[in-house]
């Protein structure tokens, strides 16, 4: 086997919601093997943070301002990539929010805003991408899942109805579009330190350790949360040709979270 398979050298990847967080840390690493790196966010002034962030790590990055919830803006930002970098290779749908509200406290609204972000858009983004990548021959696509995939709990039924959803698109534009070459496939993180999870991980006011904190370290082999770098290697083997008879395929990058009844009493 050649390792030269592992490479991204002159792929164009975009990455959805990556100024910072698991996104970033993603699209550093396709950058560190030879990818053209294009990422999005929602708002001007995150798109700029990113660029920062990217630039002080000596990575050329280019950032779109677009809603990914939005089908036209997202298809205006496809085709402007497409004539400023090129047809996109490598897509990773990261962009997503939680609302963790008990269900029954939960509006219809909230509810749906979560499914528009977490599970509507990565259908709007790949529809957006999967012509040019038939025309070319090839793509990748990778939808970032989630432990609630495949286990509930307690407050966040949109985000866990959502990412079961995204489990299934990812198998289902693998039986669509396997026959173009292209592979779809989702990377399931377990409890990863990012902004999104820093509410789980606050110190309490004594000082002592937040409870879900706790119940995580307990709940995951590791003993501990885990970096978002620890999904690169995963994402880079998924993007690369190493991976192509690799289809319809959920990786949990978990610590062995599935894996574990939970520590004993
Ligand atoms: P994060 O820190 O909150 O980052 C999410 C990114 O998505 C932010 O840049 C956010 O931008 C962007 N975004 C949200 N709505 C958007 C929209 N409509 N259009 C464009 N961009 C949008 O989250 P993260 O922890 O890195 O998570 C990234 C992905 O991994 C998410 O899909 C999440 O569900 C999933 N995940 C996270 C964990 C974890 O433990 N952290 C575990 C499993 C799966 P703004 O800041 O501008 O809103
Ligand atoms: C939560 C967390 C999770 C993680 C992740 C687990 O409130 O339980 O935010 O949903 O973000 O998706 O894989």
């Amino acid at each position: 086997m050649d390792l030269k398979s592992f490479s991204l050298e002159g792929k164009v990847a975009l990455v959805t919601g990556a100024s910072y967080g698991i996104g970033y840390a993603i699209a550093s690493s396709y950058a560190k093997a030879g990818a053209k790196i294009v990422f999005c966010d929602i708002k001007q002034e995150f798109v700029d943070k990113g660029l920062a962030s990217y630039a002080a790590d000596g990575i050329e990055a280019k950032g779109y301002v677009c809603d990914v919830t939005n089908e036209p803006m997202v298809q205006d930002m496809v085709k402007k990539i497409e004539a400023e970098v090129g047809v996109i290779d490598i897509l990773v749908n990261n962009a997503g929010i939680i609302k963790r509200i008990p269900m029954c406290d939960m509006t219809a609204e909230e509810f749906r805003q979560v499914i528009d972000v977490d599970l509507n858009a990565p259908f709007i983004v790949s529809k957006a991408v999967i012509p040019s990548m038939i025309k070319k021959g090839h793509g990748k696509i990778i939808n970032i899942c989630s432990m609630m995939s495949e286990l509930g709990r307690e407050t966040v039924s949109a985000y866990a109805a959502a990412k079961g959803g995204l489990k299934m698109l990812t198998r289902n534009i693998c039986a669509e579009y396997g026959a173009s070459n292209i592979q779809c496939n989702g990377i399931g993180p377990g409890y990863i330190a990012t902004p999104q999870t820093a509410p789980l991980r606050e110190k309490q006011a004594d000082g002592s350790r937040h409870p879900f904190d706790q119940f995580i370290c307990g709940r995951t082999p590791a003993g501990r949360w885990l970096q978002a770098d620890e999904l690169t290697g995963p994402a880079i083997f998924l993007a690369s040709d190493a991976s192509n008879a690799v289809n319809g395929h959920i990786l949990y990058v978990d610590g062995g979270i599935l894996a574990y009844i939970g520590k004993q009493p």
